[in-house]
This record gives C-alpha cells, structure tokens and sequence, in this order.
C-alpha cells in the first residue's frame, strides 16, 4: 500500500463527501516511472553523493544537508506543484532540482561560483528562486507558508503555498500555531514531511509524543501517509489532495514515511551501520537497477558522468558577484507576494 488516506477530518465547514477515496489500488508490480523523473531521480541521488565526495576530497566549504534516500518526494510532487509557492528546509536540494533541474546552479551556488542561483549569497541551505524560497531554520517556513497562502486565497491566484519539513520540526512551537492559523482561516497550505525516523542524531521515537497524523486531527485538518516509494502511484494519490487544497482551500498534512540513507549532514551519521544498510535495502535506487536492467544502469551512469563533468565546469568558473538584493539574476523572476 502506497499511501493511507486522511482520517475524518474535524473541519466543521467542510462536508465529509470533500475526503480523498477511501483507497488506492496500485497496479502490481508497481508502475516504472517515466524516463524525465527517472533522470530527475539520479539527478538529485548524484548531485548529493557528488557534494559528499567533494567535501571529503576538500573541494567544498561550509556544510550540506543530503536527501539520499529522499530524492522521489520532490520528484513525486514536483508536477503537482508547478507554479506553487514552495518552502524548504536545510535538506532542500532535491526539492530545488526537481522543480528547476538546475545542478550547475545550485553547485555554483553552494561553491560561490559565477552563475549562482542566489549570487552565491545564500549557500545549501537558503536558495530563493521565482516561488521557491529555503530556510535553515527549522520551522520557519510553516508561518510563512500561512502568510503566503493566505494572500493566494485573497488575490484568488489560485496557487498555494506548500512547505518541506522533517519529523523533529514537529518539535517546533511556529509549526503549531500556524496550523491553527491554516486550518481556521482555511489557508490553502500543504505541508508536506519527510518523516525519516531522525533528527540529526535523535530517534524520532526519543522526542516526539503522540503522532504527527493526531497533531493534524487536532486542528480538524486532512492527513495522509505515504509509505511507498514508487513515483507515478505517489502522484495519483496526491493529485486529489493537492486540488483540494488549491481549489476548496483546506490544509493538509502529507507525511512521507521514508529513510535518510545518508549522514545527518557531512560525515555524522551516529547510527549503526547495519541500520544503514537495513535501510538502503529498501531504497528506490537499488529496487529500479534490479527491475530495470541494463536501460537504468546505462542512464545512471550517463546521469552520473554528467554531474561529474558539470562539476569540473562550475569548479573552474571565477567566484560569483553579488551586485545587491533585488531580482538581478534573470531567473529569479519576482513572483511574491502574489
Ligand atoms: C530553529 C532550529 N533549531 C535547530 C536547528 C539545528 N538543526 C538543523 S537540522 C536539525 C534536525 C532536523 O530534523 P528533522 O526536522 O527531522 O529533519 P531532517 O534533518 O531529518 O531532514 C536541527 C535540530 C536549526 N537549524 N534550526
Ligand atoms: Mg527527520
């Protein structure tokens, strides 16, 4: 089973006949996902194991955050979401390559290089581009993500605001409050979590009390679980629950049940390593080169060869410039408050 529908919600407005299907039946063996997410699947599982690498031989500064393990929830949503605000936290890599597919940007950025998505600014962990905007600060995006999509349901953009975060987040006071605020004003919001069972070093299971699904009933907003990992099946679940909250402007919490193959950040992982390898059993990327074959490892290793090459590129490019705020770099195109 993919994914587990929302319990009842306790919204007084919103008539049960609102809820998603009771439930998904997937095709067996699951759907193969189509060859553009499959690329943007190895784009994001070799951007970050090129980052880790290149901290280890010395060619990077400051700190990175990787999704390893992660990479098929942006790309699952990424579609869903086109044109969207989209909030992210410190593990937000795949989030930005899955919506622009743009490694050599977000490398240049997170080495100062010219051609930086934030004129090498904003590093890893805080990228603003057209609607996207990252934060390193745990549970900053869930007020903004309420402000944001507040003002798309008084301009009737007809976008909302959706925002990236992890379990220990849950541990944050903001995350409350602006679920309170979302579910009462019916704020189209979709907070989207990446429940990965830790937080840096911290089992989830030693710091958080209760379940995020009870948190979300307890603001009367829609839940639902994603256990899965396989793209296409995510992406018909999710299409209903997203249109719900653009067209009938109510909150949901989607939490993706999933692993973090990788260190917290560059090299302190503290669990044992036989989990580790417990969980890449399970990974995506294992489960495509068994059912794939040949096709998938040929694609891979061009995805891979690829970023290798784009890496020595940005490497040798001159540091990047910052002329000033404002929307000087020409992809950023200013879409807030809208
Ligand atoms: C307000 C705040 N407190 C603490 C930190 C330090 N910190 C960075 S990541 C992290 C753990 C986050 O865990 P989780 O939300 O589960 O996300 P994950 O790292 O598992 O993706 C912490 C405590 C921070 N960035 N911001
Ligand atoms: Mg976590």
């Amino acid at each position: 089973m993919t994914a587990r529908p929302p319990e009842p919600s306790r919204t007084p407005a919103a008539p049960a006949a609102a809820h998603p299907p009771a439930a998904l039946s997937l095709a067996e063996p699951p759907a193969v996902p189509g060859r553009e997410d499959l690329e943007s699947l190895l784009t994001i599982r070799h951007f970050e194991n090129l980052l880790l690498r290149m901290f280890a031989e010395g060619r990077l500064n400051g700190t990175t955050h990787t999704c390893l393990g992660q990479e098929y929830v942006p790309v699952s949503l990424a579609p869903l979401l086109a044109g969207d605000h989209v909030l992210s936290n410190h593990r937000g890599h795949g989030h930005y390559l899955a919506l622009f597919r743009d490694p050599a940007g977000l490398l240049a950025e997170i080495m100062g290089r010219t051609g930086a998505v934030c004129s090498g600014v904003g590093g890893s962990q805080h990228i603003r581009r057209d609607g996207y905007l990252s934060t390193g600060v745990q549970g900053q995006s869930l007020p903004l993500a309420v402000g944001i999509g507040l003002r798309c349901k008084r301009t009737g953009s007809g976008r909302l605001a959706a925002a990236f975060v992890g379990d220990g987040t849950w541990g944050e006071g903001a995350v409350y409050e602006a679920l309170n605020m979302a579910a009462l004003w019916r704020v189209p919001v979709l907070v989207v979590v990446e429940h990965n069972g830790i937080a840096q070093s911290t089992p989830t299971h030693a710091q958080m009390a209760g379940s995020i699904a009870d948190r979300a009933a307890a603001f009367g907003i829609d839940f639902v679980e994603v256990t899965g990992h396989h793209v296409p099946e995510i992406r018909e679940c999710l299409t209903p629950v997203v249109r719900r909250v653009r067209e009938e402007h109510r909150p949901a919490v989607v939490q993706f049940t999933t692993h973090r193959l990788g260190p917290h950040s560059k090299g302190d992982d503290t669990r044992d390593p036989a989990e580790v390898e417990r969980l890449r059993a399970g990974d995506w990327h294992r489960e495509l080169t068994d059912r794939l074959g040949a096709p998938f490892r040929e694609l891979d290793a061009r995805v891979r060869a690829d970023l290798e090459e784009m890496a020595r590129e940005v490497e040798a490019r001159p540091p990047a410039t910052w002329t000033g705020s404002g929307s000087a770099d020409p992809r950023t195109e200013d879409r807030w408050p809208n």
